[in-house]
């Protein structure tokens, strides 16, 4: 039985705004901070109801808005696993997030609560709840509501971590539900030991040994330049430079970070002509977001852009290199590596991806639906062109792995290469964050990778040629007016817009456009390629002026 009186009470604190309508959208709730308390507080009491659910599992709840603007903010929900809260609590969300008076809430609730045969007030186990948040200003007092939406179902805990990179926080639900050490010094000390165990695998061939090179960091002005400053004591084998902590001034997001490199591809903030031909990374916002890139001549502000898919194609073939080297056929066991992409993907990474001969599937955007089809395969690489991605390795392979590891070390291999490629591929899945996509362990990864390639940026970025691409934003009265196919490549709705795209479409050498309803933001995305830029940037105008 919920304790209606103190729900009706705490929930007369926060009213909800008038005209908002809320979505939990690509990545949880997001918004203008100012409007948000009620929302916040909320889903406080969605994360008990879900810690309940699922036998007083820790659930964490994360407050950012990523790469979006300082005065945004946002909520999301880490499920116990680690991973984002289960598709079907969406509705439930939603639902509880525009309910316009404490009565229809605290009914919604009670209704929830007996279909899904949820058992609140037993005293044995109370739920938990971990709180996190970024550097937004308007951080704390959103925690505060988070608290108060927490502390109003009967035995639950709310705990405030702290200030922390999104990733980190799912990690440390997923290592407290799994029975692991599960602190932030944790976190750090996997990161640092599993990158060593990568380093120390490197092969030595004496003479081409690369010299290590500085990278410079973008940090966003946010919460992962702050963090990557504190890792970086514990790393060797790496010079790191960071920009852009938000220490000196800068704004969150602002002409910074991975979404404005991405999106512009001209040079963040902090970054000018002395850096020219240097390693260069940006953060986003949460530090869930990872693009490199360089800048190839003084002349100009653009940059050479090496975004997920790039990434992906690095990891993968990493991967696929230490695949190669397992003694597998004896065993009888065909690993099963797979790539997940979204259509944002570049045409000609993915072109490049197959002719390695690897399986490239493809999901709708949002890393919820990327992560559900790369937990498929044995290993499954899965990236968003905007840089958020991770490896996955299913508990069964990497329980064959360590099983492997162990049996070639028993018998005296433990040099040999089969035996290497194995504690690569272990060192890995501790390193890269199994959770969600994490720009600091995907630092790592790259970085490791290119000493263990010898390779410099630009020679990684030759792996393929972009096909030339843009993106924009369509401001419009009504952005759900527009339904996409599940595979979000052809409009359905408005009638007859796909067939306009399509002639469109058929104007440009190797062009492909589509259109679709951002989950985040209130416009409508229009995505083209073609074999030029110009012919990008047209074909996209011109797909634009349908959506208007
Ligand atoms: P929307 O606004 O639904 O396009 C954006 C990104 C997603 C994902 C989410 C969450 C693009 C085109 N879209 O979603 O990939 O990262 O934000 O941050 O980059
Ligand atoms: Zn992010």
């Amino acid at each position: 039985e919920i304790q209606i009186a103190s729900l009706l009470k705490s929930s007369e604190l926060f009213p909800i705004p008038q005209s908002v309508k809320l979505s939990y959208g690509t990545a949880g709730f997001r918004g203008d901070a100012k409007l948000l308390e009620s929302t916040v507080y909320r889903v406080g009491i969605l994360s008990v109801l879900r810690s309940l659910k699922l036998g007083s599992a820790t659930v964490g709840l994360m407050i950012t808005a990523s790469h979006n603007k300082v005065s945004d903010n946002g909520i999301k929900v880490s499920d116990p696993s680690g991973g984002m809260l289960s598709q079907e609590w969406e509705p439930f969300a939603d639902q509880i997030a525009n309910a316009s008076s404490p009565q229809e809430l605290v009914s919604l609730i009670r209704e929830f609560v007996e279909k899904e045969e949820i058992m609140i007030g037993e005293k044995k186990k109370s739920a938990e709840v971990w709180l996190g948040r970024d550097t937004r200003p308007s951080g704390e007092s959103l925690l505060r509501a988070a608290e108060i939406g927490v502390g109003s179902v009967l035995g639950s805990v709310a705990i405030d971590i702290g200030v922390l990179t999104t990733p980190q926080l799912h990690w440390m639900v997923r290592a407290k539900n799994k029975g692991l050490k599960a602190t932030e010094n944790d976190y750090f000390e996997n990161l640092s030991s599993s990158f060593r165990c990568l380093i120390d695998l490197i092969p030595v061939s004496g003479n081409d040994k690369l010299e290590i090179s500085k990278l410079l960091v973008d940090g966003a002005n946010g919460v992962g330049g702050q963090k990557i400053e504190e890792l970086r004591g514990s790393l060797s084998n790496l010079d790191l430079e960071i920009r852009n902590t938000g220490r000196d001034g800068g704004v969150l997001n602002e002409g910074v970070g991975a979404d404005f490199v991405q999106k512009e591809k001209v040079l963040p903030l902090g970054f000018g002509s002395q850096d020219v031909g240097m390693r260069c990374a940006s953060l986003d916002g949460d530090a869930d977001r990872l693009v490199y890139f360089y800048i190839p001549s003084e002349s100009s502000d653009k940059v050479e852009l090496l975004d997920g898919d790039k990434i992906l194609s690095l990891f993968a073939l990493f991967i696929k290199e230490q695949l190669n080297a397992l003694d597998d056929d004896k065993e009888g066991k065909q690993s099963r590596l797979g790539v997940v992409q979204t259509a944002y993907a570049n045409g000609a990474s993915t072109d490049h991806l197959r002719q390695l001969g690897l399986d490239v599937v493809f999901a709708k955007t949002g890393v919820k639906h990327l992560h559900e089809k790369a937990a498929e395969f044995d290993i499954g690489i899965y990236f968003e062109a905007n840089g958020h991605g991770t490896i996955l390795f299913s508990e069964s392979f990497l329980s064959w792995l360590v099983s492997k590891q162990k049996e070639l070390t028993d018998k005296g291999q433990g040099g040999s290469e089969e035996h290497k490629a194995v504690s690569r591929l272990v060192a890995v899945s501790n390193l890269i964050n199994q959770a969600v996509g994490d720009a600091l362990s995907g630092v790592l990864l790259v970085e490791v990778i290119l000493q263990h390639m010898g390779w410099s940026v630009q020679k990684w970025n030759e792996l393929y040629k972009d096909l030339p691409s843009r993106q924009i934003k369509v401001e419009v009265p009504d952005r759900t007016a527009v339904v996409t196919t599940s595979e979000e490549t052809e409009a359905l709705r408005p009638l007859g817009i796909q067939g306009a795209i399509n002639s469109e479409i058929k104007k440009y050498p190797r062009g492909r456009a589509f259109i679709r309803p951002s989950g985040t933001e209130d416009v409508v995305r229009v995505y083209a390629e073609a074999s030029t830029q110009e012919a990008a940037d047209s074909l996209a105008n011109s797909v634009a002026q349908l959506v208007k």
